[in-house]
């Protein structure tokens, strides 16, 4: 491609994306899986390790295995459903009712990036074993009792202040409480049907790919901008044409 045409396809490119600015173009954010998937996003087996949740207890990084919830361990659980499985931090392959763990809270942890946005929201249903809270960048956004295992619980972010550009970190924090009768006292946490979507903010694009060191406040006006990219463009068309002449 010649530099001709390769302004050309930039042209077009900004054109498109000041068009697309004026009106709402949300896009899903990547990185939210629910508990228990494969890199695919298919359920894992039983005991398997969950790769995308970092999980950790007392500052210390920690392993969550897949759990059955038909094992006898985890009798009061909701069972899993079809997109997720629980995850908990001890190995239960066996159909024992003395699987305990620590009375502490584990942190599981899911980091995902955002581009530039202008507004971003998050959808899912969450269970835990016992009391969860739920976290977007260290702010708290939902809550489950002592008895949070034992239905799947919608919630929603919609405070786009919450987020941020980059990186950000949902936190399902999770904590153990002393078991009601004598047998296992198992902990763990389901989420399912973890969805996202944000709105980019295309001004901000285009102002830091194509005008590049202006850092000028600007009010957004895509009709403005467009022909002011459109004039700029085809003043570069044109010198390069007159160079290459
Ligand atoms: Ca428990």
């Amino acid at each position: 491609m010649n530099t001709t045409r390769a302004v050309s396809a930039m042209l077009l490119a900004a054109v498109t994306a000041s068009l697309s600015s004026t009106s709402a173009l949300a896009l899903p954010i990547l990185g939210l899986w629910n508990t228990g998937v494969d890199t695919g996003g298919s359920p894992n087996p039983v005991g398997v390790v969950d790769s995308h949740y970092v999980v950790s207890t007392g500052g210390v990084i920690d392993d969550a295995y897949t759990f059955s919830t038909v094992s006898a361990a985890t009798p009061h659980w909701i069972a899993n459903p079809t997109d997720a499985r629980w995850i908990g931090p001890s190995l239960s392959t066996t159909d024992s009712s003395m699987l305990s763990d620590p009375l502490e809270t584990y942190f599981y942890d899911l980091s995902f990036s955002l581009d530039p946005f202008t507004s971003a929201w998050i959808t899912g249903y969450w269970a835990s074993d016992n009391f969860g809270r739920l976290l977007l960048n260290g702010n708290e956004v939902a809550s489950l009792g002592l008895m949070g295992f034992k239905t799947l619980n919608p919630f929603s972010i919609t405070d786009s202040n919450l987020f941020v550009g980059g990186l950000n970190v949902l936190r399902f924090e999770v904590t153990n409480a002393p078991g009601l009768v004598p047998t296992g006292n198992p902990s763990g946490l389901l989420v399912s049907g973890l969805l996202g979507e944000y709105e980019p903010d295309t001004n901000l694009r285009l102002e830091d790919t194509v005008i590049g060191t202006d850092t000028t406040p600007t009010v957004p006006d895509g009709g403005s901008t467009a022909l002011l990219l459109i004039a700029g463009l085809l003043g570069v068309v044109y010198v390069r044409g007159r160079r290459q002449s």
